[in-house]
């Protein structure tokens, strides 16, 4: 996943984009040197941090986005260090649900670290870029860093290579428990760009393009993830996930989603969400 980059590709990056080449364009010519999209998108990112008039976001149509290799409708994917399990696919919205993502000692080792460091659930808010109690969502949760322990980086390794994205454009993963009663009302997860307190928050990564809910503990009855845009329901089983991008911060992508109400035992899912520039 890692390739170095030199001085030399940073200049002969700048020197394409002040010409007025696009961001596709230039990854055509990286990708035909032998570069990976994603070195190339990240070396694109950390230009952009030095360089912020050449305005590389702004010339990137998101025509690239996170997600599987699905071509030729595999069955399974190799994710690295693990073969995960093609379950279910939708095209509008793009949603793809993953069998065989976690094993049990990873979701029990991912809730015993986050257990001890559970407050009621935060979410990011628009209106002032801040952090406040989300009355639409009574779970529990709480944030590890990225790379924070073992299971963290093995798992955030296999999600970029399973959702070809660098590892340095995710959030840091989300855990959240649901006691039952608890749910997560309908939302989109991408920042609203209406509100005033957005651009602070695009500041650190740009927009949320994608999310990965993954599911550590399975309830006993309740407990979906929901599209009621769409009618599907994903059933909470643990170790699986359900994977949904949005290409742009709009109703149309049809990702409005939420958690139903646990009805009875606890679920605990982790979440990733990818954002479209390296998220420091
Ligand atoms: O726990 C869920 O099913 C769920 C539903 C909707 C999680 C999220 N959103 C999220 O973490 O954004
Ligand atoms: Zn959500």
């Amino acid at each position: 996943m890692s390739q170095a980059i030199s001085p030399e590709l940073r200049e002969w990056l700048v020197s394409q984009l002040a010409a007025g080449h696009s961001v596709p364009a230039l990854r055509a010519s990286m990708r035909a040197a032998g570069w990976q999209d994603s070195a190339t998108d990240l070396a694109l990112a950390q230009l952009e941090a030095g360089f912020p008039h050449l305005e590389v976001a702004a010339k990137t149509p998101r025509t690239h986005m996170p997600g599987p290799d699905l071509e030729g409708a595999p069955l399974y994917i190799d994710a690295g260090d693990r073969r995960v399990q093609v379950l279910h696919t939708m095209r509008h919205p793009r949603v793809v649900v993953f069998g065989n993502l976690l094993s049990p000692e990873e979701c029990e080792g991912l809730i015993a670290a986050a257990r001890v460091r559970l407050a009621r659930s935060l979410t990011v808010e628009t209106r002032t870029g801040g952090e406040v109690l989300n009355v639409d969502r009574t779970s529990e949760g709480m944030f590890f860093e990225r790379g924070e322990n073992d299971i963290v980086s093995r798992l955030e390794k296999r999600i970029a290579a399973l959702l070809r994205w660098p590892v340095e454009f995710g959030e840091g993963l989300q855990i959240l428990r649901y006691a039952p009663g608890a749910q997560y009302r309908p939302h989109y997860d991408y920042f609203d760009p209406g509100e005033p307190g957005t651009p602070t928050i695009l500041k650190r990564g740009g927009q949320r393009v994608a999310t990965l809910v993954m599911y550590l503990q399975e309830p006993e009855q309740g407990g979906a993830t929901t599209f009621p845009d769409v009618g599907l329901e994903v059933a909470p089983v643990r170790g699986t996930g359900v994977f949904f991008s949005y290409d742009e911060p709009d109703p149309a992508t049809r990702t409005l989603h939420g958690g139903a109400p646990v009805l009875a035992g606890e679920k605990w899912v982790a979440t990733k969400w990818l954002r479209e520039r390296e998220f420091k």
